[in-house]
């Protein structure tokens, strides 16, 4: 089990109140077939469980092979809408800008904008928002092209793959015949492909989730972050804190919570304007700090301070010092209300679709994030008079980060080493060996794992000279652990040191930290458009490059559907904990060996960050072996 804030548990306890990890307890044992995978609830016969030696098939004839494959492939479409809707929130909402119909958000990076509607094929000779109108209009074809299964348009697919993969990658999933037409209707379609007396062919099934992977790749995750670097700017390598410490005693301390930025940026906008209000409370002003991967949106770009991981949201209102938390979609606990309705704390939910009882409502629109903003900000003001100091403990936790990592500002920051050729540094300590290989690490925070699984893992792969970048839950486990700070570089083999410290010094920083912050999951785009650029430049594939990826702890369908996009990309993965196939040896030799003939990668299980660092480090060490890099 991850190790969470000790302090705040035993308070916790002190004060009676349920957390995740007793809820967890009470759960145990779990369901072996819902492990396994083998339990299928996909229509009203059942639900029908496959028991070995007795009942082989279900009550319409699906064996386990069939059904472990259905609930995959559900799987992975339900976490790509978690990434397409979030994605097509964003170009909704750059339309709206575009046609003047909201002035609350506007165009930050317009050199971006330009870049992406050079790749889509629009000129760039105009003002920015009739240019933005067409990025839109071009991003929402991704859900609008239309496909019938008796009427494939030929040799059309998604505009977003198109800009962003390489050409050895679209050849091979033309081939595949995976190249997705339409983010929704990829969703819609596994759902439909998976009822009862649809396909019955579990492998057919499992090839069509990497068609669903790829619509969750780019036009979620890559959508989602190329149209928010529009809006709200692209990161910028930025100096931060992390950790329940980041909450300040003496302000109104208000979290965002959730993944889009519409929300979280508004809210730290509007605090400030509202500074003065906070002050005649009482208070020394406002201090906005992020929880989960709305955190990394506004750090990234703002500097803002992140709070925490998806295990430590309710421990933040344990500290009796959060006055509100703001939350939008994804992976926001239903038990947030449990617990804030023991302190003063105000749970304010923003979207239609994510209503928890006993929490405040404030409706959150692109046309109304002013207004609505500014209420959330009063509500915090509000709540902090009504603070019990009694009741507040701020633990000590907290660390310095380095984030913003991402293709636009690692290129920048190489082109300080060699501004002809900014890729050159990297690929060249590539080939040498100086960086023995790349491991991008993503994913959630889960108690089913042993221990910290994130923090071990990253630190043997250092050692080893290996560069970590990584996203989401795990960047928040990293930083807390003081692997993206300066000192962090003692983590790093000496070869690897020297690489981070050369190009730190190029920046003016004594060092790059130990491993690189790459955002927020949607931000994962910015590590296969990274891999993407190294292939490019290369001419190498990315699955022939000395690249391994891993989700150690995770936790939920959005991260199955990233881990199967990596396994389309040609990222060998090592995952933890074990997926729910075990109960089909069919589909368990599918993941972990003849998916390597399909994308020239596989999965990697083991369930000791030893062990998994062993296969990663092999997988790299043949990979550099095949291209005889030594
Ligand atoms: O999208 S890593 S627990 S916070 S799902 Fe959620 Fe997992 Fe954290 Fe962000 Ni990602
Ligand atoms: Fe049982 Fe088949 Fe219905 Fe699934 S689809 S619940 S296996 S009858």
């Amino acid at each position: 089990m991850p190790e969470l804030n000790k302090a705040l548990l035993e308070k916790a306890s002190k004060e009676n109140i349920e957390l995740v990890s007793a809820r967890y307890e009470k759960q145990q044992p779990q369901c072996l077939w819902g492990l396994n995978g083998t339990c299928c609830k996909n229509c009203f016969q059942g639900p029908c469980r496959i028991i070995p030696g007795k009942a082989e098939k279900g009550i319409c004839g699906a064996g386990a092979d069939l059904i472990v494959a259905r609930n995959f492939l559900r799987s992975v479409a339900a976490g790509t809408t978690g990434h397409t809707d979030h994605a097509k929130e964003i170009a909704l909402a750059l339309l709206e800008i575009a046609e003047g119909r909201t002035h609350d958000y506007g165009i930050a990076d317009a050199a971006k904008l330009k870049n992406l509607a050079g790749k889509l094929g629009i000129k760039t000779s105009k003002p920015a928002k009739k240019i933005a109108k067409e990025v839109a209009l071009e991003a929402l074809g991704d859900f609008r092209r239309q496909q019938g299964l008796f009427l494939k348009p030929e040799g059309k697919y998604l505009n977003w793959l198109r800009i962003h993969a390489t050409k050895e990658r679209i050849e091979k999933w033309k081939k595949l015949n995976i190249l997705p037409v339409n983010a929704d209707a990829e969703t819609s379609h596994a759902l439909n492909q998976t009822t009862m007396g649809c396909d019955a062919d579990p492998a057919d099934i499992m090839i069509d989730a990497l068609r669903v992977a790829l619509a969750d790749g780019y036009s979620g995750l890559a959508m989602a972050s190329d149209l928010q670097d529009v809006v709200f700017g692209s990161p910028r390598i930025t100096k931060s804190t992390c950790n329940l410490g980041v909450l300040d005693e003496g302000k109104v301390n208000i979290i965002v919570h959730g993944h889009v930025p519409l929300l979280g940026i508004k809210v730290v906008e509007f605090a400030r304007k509202l500074e003065a209000q906070a002050k005649k409370a009482g208070a020394r002003g406002i201090n906005v700090v992020g929880m989960c991967c709305s955190g990394h949106e506004a750090l990234e770009r703002q500097g803002i301070p992140v709070a925490g991981h998806m295990l430590q949201q309710e421990l933040a209102i344990v500290t009796g010092a959060a006055d509100a938390i703001a939350v939008d979609m994804q992976c926001i606990f239903p038990a947030l209300q449990d617990v804030a309705q023991c302190y003063h704390t105000k749970l304010i939910t923003t979207m239609d679709f994510v209503k928890i009882p006993g929490a405040k409502h404030i409706p959150f629109t692109v046309h109304s994030a002013n207004k609505s903003a500014k209420k959330i900000v009063m509500e915090a003001i509000e709540a902090y008079k009504k603070r019990d100091p009694a009741k507040v403990f701020i633990p000590k936790e907290k660390n310095e980060l380095y984030a913003g990592f991402g293709v636009e500002s690692l290129i920048n920051a190489l082109a300080k080493v060699n501004a002809a050729n900014p890729l050159k540094p990297l690929v060249d300590a590539l080939k040498s060996g100086d960086i023995y290989g790349i491991a991008a690490i993503a994913g959630c925070r889960n108690l089913k794992v042993k221990g910290n699984f994130h923090e071990e893992l990253t630190k043997i792969l250092l050692k080893n000279n290996v560069l970590v970048i990584g996203t989401g839950c795990w960047a928040h486990a990293a930083a807390q652990a003081g692997l993206m700070n300066e000192g962090s570089v003692k983590y790093a083999g000496a070869k690897l040191r020297n690489v981070l410290k050369a190009i730190g010094n190029s920046n003016g920083l004594s060092t790059l930290p130990a491993c690189l912050h790459f955002g927020s999951c949607v931000d994962n785009s910015r590590i296969s458009a990274l891999l993407e650029m190294v292939s490019e430049k290369t001419k190498i594939p990315i699955y022939k490059l000395p690249i391994a990826g891993s989700a150690p702890e995770y936790a939920t369908e959005k991260a199955l559907a990233i881990g199967t996009f990596f396994l389309a990309l040609g990222i060998t993965l090592h995952v933890n904990p074990i997926p729910e196939v075990t109960g089909s040896k069919l589909i368990s030799k599918i993941l972990t060996q003849d998916l390597e003939k399909i994308t020239g990668a596989r999965v990697l299980l083991a369930e000791t960050p030893e062990k998994a660092a062993g296969a990663m480090l092999q997988a790299i060490r043949q990979k550099r072996q095949e291209l005889d890099w030594r």
